[in-house]
């Protein structure tokens, strides 16, 4: 297992490298070039412009969180081939600069979602939030500006707003594709590209959708250990795998997450670990890291990916917003931090007593 921590680049980001280099354990980073268009092919250039910067501050990329995928790969329209080309075009130069892990997602329309990205708890700080009945509510139209306010001003990963604006005509791209569909055409993609990985050694890591289930109707289908393995099978090359988040897997309850680790070993590229703790099933805040203050067995899930052999990179996920920090919802310093050191703390038990 190599510690990480999630940078999203200068300009992008609240936290600094030097901040990231000094967390106790953290090697590298994971990032992006965050202004990148999805269906655009990065630029040689800027990819090794962003890892001197990296190296220079004595870090390195041990992945790219996210090289998005367009919706035009999604929905299979008619100029996706040109775009998976673009894609394959990206990973091409991420191996020529020497970097093997590229994390992504393929749900519709949103990124993750959540409903709330301050609810205040008892000790005074806050966490982002989900209830299916604020979904239930709000009008998907008017979700970016009812969370807009509470984003500190930082654009949240997979939330532009440009993309935002357009929601309606994104929600009617999507009007026919079923779960059929969507996963036939995540499966052409991955075939498309699993060339360029096999040559240039690229895991790539599908992140799971979140919440783990459909919202206002849109299909997702990397959902359960189920539709997981269909998807791992479908093209079974290893670098054909996921990441293995487990606060947004875990959203759905019946996704046992010790077992799914276990059924995934081989094909676990990168791993979020973090806490949720549950009002209802359905109603559930992002917790801190620690075990007791959610619903998570932490050790039990460093254990299993500890015990499947697990050696890529891991990162803590979103934390809460403690001491008056001012951040990217989710994405501050000092909770990420403390995540990152206690799940150490638990790896560093788990070896040792291995031993
Ligand atoms: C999220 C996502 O939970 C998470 O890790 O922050 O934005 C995630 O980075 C993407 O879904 C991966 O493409
Ligand atoms: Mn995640």
């Amino acid at each position: 297992m190599e510690m990480t921590f999630r940078w999203f680049g200068t300009g992008h980001d609240s936290v600094t490298l030097k901040q990231i280099r000094q967390i106790a354990g953290v090697k590298g980073v994971i990032t992006t070039l965050y202004d990148s268009v999805p269906g655009e092919a990065w630029e040689k250039d800027a990819i090794l412009k962003l890892k001197k910067e990296v190296e220079d501050a004595g870090l390195k990329i041990s992945g790219i969180e996210s090289v998005n995928v367009c919706d035009a790969i999604k929905v299979g329209a008619a100029n996706r081939d040109e775009c998976i080309d673009n894609y394959i075009k990206t990973l091409e130069r991420l191996g020529e600069a020497d970097i093997h892990m590229v994390c992504y997602n393929f749900m519709p329309v949103f990124d993750w979602t959540r409903t709330e990205l301050a609810r205040m708890r008892a000790d005074g700080s806050t966490v982002m939030a989900y209830t299916q009945d604020a979904i239930d509510r709000i009008n998907p139209d008017n979700i970016f500006e009812s969370l807009k306010e509470d984003c500190n001003g930082y654009i949240l990963p997979g939330w532009e707003p440009e993309r935002m604006a357009d929601v309606r005509r994104l929600f009617e791209m999507y009007k026919d594709i079923d779960e059929e569909k969507l996963f036939n055409n995540l499966v052409y993609f991955l075939k498309a590209i699993m060339p360029v990985c096999d040559k240039y050694d690229i895991n790539m890591a599908i992140h799971p959708d979140d919440p783990a289930w459909s919202v206002y109707g849109l299909s997702r289908i990397i959902t359960s250990k189920d539709k997981i393995l269909k998807m791992l099978k479908a093209v079974d090359n290893p670098h054909n795998g996921v990441t293995f988040c487990t606060g947004s897997y875990g959203t759905n309850r019946e996704n046992d997450l010790v077992d799914s680790i276990h059924a995934m070993k081989g094909r676990i590229h990168f791993a979020h670990v973090r806490n949720l703790k549950f009002h209802s099933d359905t109603n559930f805040e992002e917790s801190a890291h620690l075990s007791e203050d959610g619903d998570f067995d932490m050790y039990a899930i460093m254990k299993a990916l500890y015990d499947i052999g697990f050696d890529g990179p891991l990162r803590p996920d979103h934390g809460r917003m403690i001491w008056d920090e001012v951040a990217m919802p989710g994405y501050g310093l000092y909770d990420r931090a403390l995540g990152a050191s206690y799940l150490n703390g638990l790896w560093e038990a788990i070896v040792k007593s291995n031993q």
